[in-house]
């Protein structure tokens, strides 16, 4: 079977009739049961309705997506409207009637001759039923001008839930600043794999991003250049709000980390008061990690942080805020002890749970268990970890040599870093984020992320290109039950995304490994 990629779509007059249906084998993630009819198929056209939810804003806002959705490709009117039944003729996103095996994310979906149904106990699990209906519908849904169609989607039904409840994506706007336009579609593309967390990596040595209104310095001067000596630049605190909603309107929660007490030096230049000796550093526009520390012994140094989480905490919906703590090599054990000690009870202060790399599990006396600990080790044996996750510390799975989006696919990469190794796509599908780390066990873990840290990563273009298609691996090991990952299925599956990410204007990484259409 041929697909019509972008290319071959976009000729016109000359493309062709039919747009090929796709089919539940090719959903990704993978749902936990998928049941095909093959005797129905239902088609969207323009007499098609959505139907939400009666007295539900939540199912409305998903309706509506939906609807914007599906009405670039198609050209049809697609109204949303309440109605607690399920006309025929429509796509119904109701919140009554699903399995309880659904959960609060998970979702049921059936599609017979006229009418499609998503059924969910909440409208994140509406969200994430119609990311499955958009892969059912042909790849050209995705293009963003109008297509010849047929809208068919197949028959059957799907019971879907999550494994994990957490499925995140990071991204280092320090290192290179991304505008807003830039966050907001990379939140528009992970939602497509189900992914509901977006962790911001606010702040770094070349960086502060964001605008901090009791410390205004950090924005303006620490935010001032970037990785290579360009420009830079910081969100306001509205843009960060503009951030936030659009997440949340793709059942997204954003996670703000402000990396401390290393990768620091972007603040240090900012507020000579904030170093030991008084001075404040150059600004740095290099690679280098593991130089700067705030000063441990200055209460100021606790006042800027008491200002910084309290600031981002009063614009954070989300529950948790990150706070690095990683490689801090300029950093003594006993005073980084100290700094956790006193930094980690701020965050519960302002109402927010913390996060930090894996180096905090070694802090003593212990962190609380409530402290979730980011796993970014290449190795399976980490002792303090281990210790902290039979302590009760929940761990959130991103091993580099996996996860890390930022590694290059192999030698001639042309964008990304090696230090982790080449993580081609089957070397991030295959591992088990439940039984990678010694003594952190299913139970134990938090969710997995892919992080993507941008040294060497300037546009949009270059982010798609490291996130696509490990991401749609890395979000499927988050999503789908262990007993589905299979790479042989799952290169099936991928290649199935190929002509949709063409038809939307994602620049991904074609590799060899995987059969694309
Ligand atoms: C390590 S992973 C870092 C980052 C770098 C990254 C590059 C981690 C917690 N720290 O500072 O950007 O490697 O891959």
């Amino acid at each position: 079977v041929v697909l019509a990629g972008a290319g071959l779509a976009a000729s016109g007059p000359t493309a062709r009739a039919h747009a090929p249906a796709s089919s539940f084998a090719d959903v990704v993630p993978a749902p936990v049961k998928a049941t095909p009819n093959a005797a129905v198929t239902f088609a969207v056209t323009s007499g098609t309705k959505i139907y939400t939810q009666p007295g539900s804003a939540e199912a409305a806002g998903v309706g509506s997506y939906l609807g914007e959705l599906l009405r670039r490709p198609t050209g049809f009117p697609l109204p949303v409207s309440p109605s607690a039944g399920t006309p025929a003729g429509g796509i119904s996103l109701l919140l009554t009637g699903a399995d309880p095996a659904v959960g609060e994310q998970g979702y049921q979906l059936e599609t017979t001759a006229d009418k499609v149904v998503i059924r969910a106990t909440k409208a994140a699990g509406l969200f994430a039923g119609v990311q499955t209906l958009r892969q059912l519908l042909p790849a050209a849904v995705e293009s963003t001008t109008v297509k010849p169609g047929p809208w068919t989607v197949p028959g059957g039904s799907v019971l879907d839930h999550p494994r994990f409840g957490y499925r995140g994506a990071h991204l280092d706007v320090a290192r290179h600043f991304f505008p807003v336009q830039t966050v907001k579609r990379y939140i528009d593309e992970l939602a497509a794999y189900k992914i509901n967390n977006l962790h911001l990596h606010l702040t770094d040595d070349q960086g502060w991003r964001i605008e901090i209104k009791s410390w205004p310095k950090l924005a303006t001067y620490g935010g001032s250049t970037q990785v290579g000596g360009g420009p830079g630049g910081y969100y306001t605190q509205e843009q960060y709000k503009e951030i936030i909603a659009h997440a949340a309107s793709r059942h997204m929660t954003v996670i703000p980390e402000f990396d401390m007490p290393g990768h620091t030096n972007s603040a240090l230049a900012s507020y000579a008061e904030l170093n030991c000796n008084g001075v404040a550093p150059p600004l740095r526009t290099d690679i280098e990690v593991g130089y700067s520390s705030l000063c441990i012994n200055k209460d100021i140094t606790y006042k800027f942080v008491d200002d910084v989480v309290r600031e981002i905490s009063a614009l954070t919906p989300g529950k948790y805020f990150h706070l690095g703590g990683d490689e801090a090599h300029a950093t003594s054990e006993a005073d980084y002890n100290t700094f956790m000690t006193k930094v980690v009870p701020i965050v519960t202060k302002y109402g927010k749970t913390a996060i930090g790399w894996h180096e905090a599990a070694k802090t003593k006396p212990d962190l609380p268990t409530s402290t979730v600990l980011q796993f970014w080790d290449t190795k399976s044996s980490n002792p303090a970890v281990a210790a902290a996750a039979a302590r009760g510390n929940k761990v959130l799975m991103s091993p580099a040599n996996k996860a890390y989006l930022d590694m290059k696919y192999n030698a001639n990469t042309p964008l990304g870093l090696s230090w982790a190794g080449y993580i081609e796509v089957q070397d991030a599908y295959n591992w088990n984020p439940a039984t990678y780390a010694q003594g952190v066990g299913e139970s134990s873990v938090f969710g997995v992320e892919a992080p993507l840290w941008s040294e060497t990563l300037k546009t949009l273009s270059d982010i798609e290109f490291m996130a696509f298609p490990r991401l749609p691996a890395i979000a499927e090991l988050g999503w789908s039950p262990a007993s589905a990952q299979n790479w042989d299925a799952f290169k099936q599956r991928l290649g199935a995304q190929g002509p949709r990410w063409a038809a939307a204007g994602i620049n991904y990484y074609k590799s060899p490994q995987v059969p694309w259409r």
